[in-house]
């Protein structure tokens, strides 16, 4: 397992996007909208890992609410995993409050994700994904 990466909550990308790529001077490495999840991304490469900064399409996108609720900030860590419906299968087991079912293709089919709800995981939102290729 490693870092995939850290999502970011803004509540304007292209601000923020300014921001770590001008100020900062990190590689912007996409934009993206991911329709499944109702949020626009933008993906920087830090080392082998990424920055992904999301802001929510819609009232109803979990990154709307969640800046609502809490503000900017960080939303949640990504971990990539070797086979993510295996490893939802050994939490549901396990009593892990995994948020779905079964896990989600997004980004047409290069990506399939589930996330641990933070009651779980001590108060944070983690991920768990697998990826075909690079962002
Ligand atoms: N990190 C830490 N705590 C969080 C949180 C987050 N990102 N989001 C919510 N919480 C906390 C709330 O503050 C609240 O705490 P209190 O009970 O102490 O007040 C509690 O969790 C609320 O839980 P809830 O009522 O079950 O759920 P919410 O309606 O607030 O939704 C969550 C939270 C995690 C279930 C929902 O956001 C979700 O399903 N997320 C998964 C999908 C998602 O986040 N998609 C966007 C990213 C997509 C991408 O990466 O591409």
């Amino acid at each position: 397992m490693k870092i995939d990466h850290i999502g970011i909550a803004v509540r304007n990308l292209d601000e923020a996007v300014k921001f770590y790529k001008e100020v900062l001077g990190l590689e912007l490495v996409k934009i993206e909208e991911v329709p499944e999840e109702r949020v626009r991304v933008a993906m920087f490469r830090v080392g082998e890992s990424y920055i992904e900064l999301l802001q929510g399409t819609d009232p109803e996108s979990a990154i709307t609410k969640f800046i609502e609720k809490r503000g900017e900030g960080i939303h949640h860590i990504s971990i990539h995993v070797d086979d993510v419906d295996a490893k939802t299968e050994e939490l549901k087991a396990k009593g892990v409050a995994v948020i779905y079912e079964k896990p989600r293709e997004v980004a047409h089919g290069e990506r399939k994700i589930n996330f641990i709800h933070p009651k779980s995981t001590f108060g944070v939102l983690l991920e768990i994904m697998t990826r075909r290729g690079g962002y």
